[in-house]
């Protein structure tokens, strides 16, 4: 595929209800405010093949459905999704902000599901090339914190109702993509109040070059 890409990629992560959709105006706001032409967007989802996978994904029913078939169904999403959306406003030197992207991916199935990595970082290069987020901010709170704010909401979908040592390794797997990855990922202590979670995003948008002083 053709990377060649101008605006800025910038995706948000992080467990159940650390606050993603919470923050995401916040940032929409801060970056319209200093000039950018965003896209706003999401994954699973962004295109109407998206919107149907993310509708068989994270469907209430209990049928089990295979880690793999997991993976990939969340690639072919990706797929239509940077083909459809994401490339062409790059292009364009518009902003996309993303919630959640591929290093959901490398939390979920590769942390929660247990999948071999390999896996994962093969699509990732087949469904990407070269491209990468230029920013990604992963909220981190701990598992009861997003638990508890997640649950005052609707009946869990299929990956909700997972158990907590599930959520721990997604926890600990997004962790580790930000030590592995400092120059692109970035963590924000998401168990503060939300006036002081957006202060350290902006901070952070700062720092990365994103916005200026
Ligand atoms: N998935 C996705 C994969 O498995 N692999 C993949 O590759 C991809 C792309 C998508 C699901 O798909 C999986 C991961 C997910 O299971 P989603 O649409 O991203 O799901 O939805 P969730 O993660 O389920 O997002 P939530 O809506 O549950 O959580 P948010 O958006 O993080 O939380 P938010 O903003 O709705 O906040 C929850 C509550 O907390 C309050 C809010 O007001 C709200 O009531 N809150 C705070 N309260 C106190 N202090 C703060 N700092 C607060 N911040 C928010």
């Amino acid at each position: 595929m053709n990377n060649e890409k101008h605006g800025k990629f910038i995706t948000l992560e992080g467990i159940e209800g650390v606050g993603k959709t919470s923050n995401l105006n916040f940032i929409q706001g801060l970056l319209e405010a200093s000039g950018r032409d965003c896209v706003v967007t999401r994954e699973p989802g962004g295109t109407s093949l998206g919107e149907a996978l993310r509708g068989l994904l994270l469907s209430h029913s209990d049928d089990n459905m295979s880690a793999d078939a997991e993976l990939l169904m969340m690639f072919a999403a990706r797929a239509e999704h940077l083909a459809k959306v994401i490339c062409p406003a790059l292009a364009e030197n518009r902003t996309v902000l993303c919630d959640r992207f591929t290093e959901a991916t490398y939390a979920y199935q590769g942390g929660g599901r247990l999948l071999d990595v390999k896996k994962i970082s093969d699509l990732e290069t087949w469904v990407q090339g070269d491209l990468r987020p230029d920013l990604t901010i992963i909220l981190d709170a701990p598992v009861e914190i997003g638990r508890a704010r997640a649950g005052k909401r609707s009946a869990p979908d299929r990956i909700e109702k997972e158990k907590d040592d599930f959520f721990q390794r997604v926890r600990e797997a997004y962790i580790e993509l930000a030590n592995n990855h400092p120059d692109r990922i970035c963590l924000i202590d998401a168990s503060k109040t939300l006036p002081e979670v957006q202060q350290q995003i902006r901070e952070k948008l700062v720092d990365y070059g994103v916005l200026g002083l």
